[in-house]
């Protein structure tokens, strides 16, 4: 029976840790069973030991394919504490095992080593998910270690209900986001596992600037790097104007992701011919959004496509400004100008004519990867930023009318746009330029209101983009009315045959691109 000593049950591939864990748990009196290659470690650390296959009287087998699945082990991790299962177990000569510490085959790490096919196959783990899952299910009685964080929480005298529960829940986020990974792979997208967010995130904060108040005078603010990151504007050179404040911050990041965002994706366009892209925001939304051959066409342009909000915005452009482009922003109140580059004609020219915008040069580009943390009070939602880019996407042309290549090439440089805006969002564009956008919107088809207000008689031949799907056919119809020609979404409402049959009916394009880029 396994009413006398703790029995642990220890087989772990990253042995962190596990040595000293081992001599722990013998220390306060528990028997230790253990897989081949752990066995091993901790028996010649000194630590007495049992192997697995001594106690399911079976050696491992196949090449260690089956080591621990097996009926005295798995008896003995998931009955329940009570007279009738532990009854069963003594009629079999089943022990008990009240902890279980297990961590996987190396999944990932193998394939991000780039190994064949056979070797990852062979490195998915499944006596280990197993052994894991059943001490989770059974977590009123059994402890289940997933981390080498967690051994510490296991050498108390005592290990609370909730604690136990908590580490339960861990476990079985760390066997969903391993199969995961195996999926991804299998489905063909090695090179992207998904990089999961880790159970306990580190913050090691340190403040990089002050500014004189948060969003509104009343509030205390500060700018704060997280670890050693360095960021395009939190570490941009200020060369001249009025000191950043929290709001020039969070609109100059905005406004320079998206920045860099198109020029990346418009000199591909282009062949690789070099493009000027000019973004404006307002609120962190984008107002005018332009592509063109040269810098200074593309800020006219994109202050062109709304004269009005432009009036105190954040302008990024992804070229270096010189001083025909530092002249051409005369008669624009701006807050911030950000760009690549600076020359000294046009710093001198803004610190004299225009003394209170601040003008930055962005940090050089740096890998960072980019988490977007949205606050909750007592914490935060964290997720990877969107970074999606149109290349993942498979467009697929729902209606008999194809778009044109002017067509496509405005689609997708309004998908751009439409995706840095705040949802619900909606985006018109032609020629480059964004013409309409309604964002932060409720509805969707108040989104496309604004959106169509905005361009008035500049709609006629523009495309629309979405970055969610329609529920019904109202933005279709509204779209028509003002001449739209193409319309990109992502599809997969309940009523898109009813969405595309008002395209097919008024001669639209629409194209679906099957993925969602809410931003709230
Ligand atoms: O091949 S398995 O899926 N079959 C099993 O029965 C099994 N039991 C434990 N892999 C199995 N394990 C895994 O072996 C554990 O999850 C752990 O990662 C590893 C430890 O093996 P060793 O102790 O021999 O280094």
């Amino acid at each position: 029976g396994g009413q006398g000593r703790k029995r642990a049950l220890i087989s772990v591939s990253d042995k962190t840790g596990v040595v000293e864990f081992a001599r722990q748990l013998e220390a306060r009196g528990w028997e230790i069973l253990s897989t081949g290659g752990t066995y091993a470690s901790i028996v010649a650390a000194g630590v007495t030991a049992r192997q697995v296959s001594d106690v399911t009287g079976f050696p491992e087998m196949l090449d260690g394919r089956v080591k621990t699945l097996h009926p005295a082990v798995h008896g003995g991790i998931l009955a329940r504490r009570e007279p009738g299962h532990l009854g069963q177990l003594d009629t079999h000569g089943i022990g008990t095992i009240d902890l279980v510490c297990v961590n996987l085959y190396p999944f990932r790490e193998t394939v991000a080593r780039g190994a064949a096919f056979d070797e990852a196959i062979e490195n998915i783990d499944i006596g280990g998910p197993a052994m894991i899952r059943s001490a989770a299910k059974n977590h009123a009685g059994v402890l289940v270690l997933v981390d080498p964080a967690d051994y510490p929480v296991a050498l108390q005298d005592d290990v609370s209900a909730a604690d136990r529960q908590r580490l339960a829940a861990k476990a079985y986020r760390h066997t969903s986001e391993y199969d995961a990974a195996i999926t991804a792979y299998l489905e063909g997208s090695s090179d992207e596992l998904p990089t999961a967010l880790p159970g306990t995130l580190t913050l090691n904060l340190s403040r990089v600037a002050e500014v004189r108040y948060g969003e509104n005078p009343h509030q205390p603010g500060a700018i704060y790097r997280l670890g050693g990151a360095v960021g395009p504007v939190i570490d941009a050179q200020v060369v001249a104007g009025k000191p950043m404040s929290f709001n020039n911050y969070a609109d100059a990041d905005a406004a320079w992701a998206l920045c860099q965002e198109l020029a990346a994706q418009e000199t591909q366009a282009q062949h690789g011919d070099p493009v000027a892209v000019c973004v404006a925001v307002k609120h962190a939304n984008p107002c005018g959004v332009a592509v063109a051959d040269d810098a200074k066409t593309a800020w006219e342009r994109a202050r062109d496509a709304d004269t009005l909000s432009v009036f105190g915005g954040v302008v990024a452009l992804s070229v270096p400004v010189t001083l025909e482009t530092a002249q051409a922003t005369r008669g624009t109140f701006l807050e911030v100008l950000i760009a690549p580059e600076v020359t000294p004609e046009a710093a001198a020219w803004f610190a004299e004519k225009k003394p209170d915008l601040r003008v930055l040069v962005a940090a050089p580009p740096q890998d960072v990867s980019v988490l977007d943390v949205r606050p909750l009070t007592g914490g935060f939602a964290v997720q990877e930023r969107d970074a999606r880019p149109w290349d993942d996407l498979c467009p697929e042309v729902v209606t008999a009318r194809q778009p044109t290549d002017q067509e496509w090439h405005d689609l997708r440089f309004a998908w751009a746009v439409v995706k840095n805006a705040r949802s619900n969002a909606v985006v018109l564009a032609r020629g480059g330029v964004t013409v309409g956008l309604g964002a932060g919107a409720v509805s969707r088809i108040w989104a496309a209101e604004r959106a169509v207000a905005n361009a008035g008689e500049r709609a006629q031949g523009a495309v629309l983009t979405s970055e969610a799907f329609f529920p019904f056919d109202d933005v279709v119809r509204l779209a028509a009315s003002v001449g739209v020609t193409a319309i990109l979404q992502p599809g997969g409402a309940k009523r898109d045959p009813e969405v595309i049959a008002a395209c097919n009916e008024l001669g639209i394009s629409m194209v679906f691109t099957g993925s969602r880029h809410f931003r709230h």
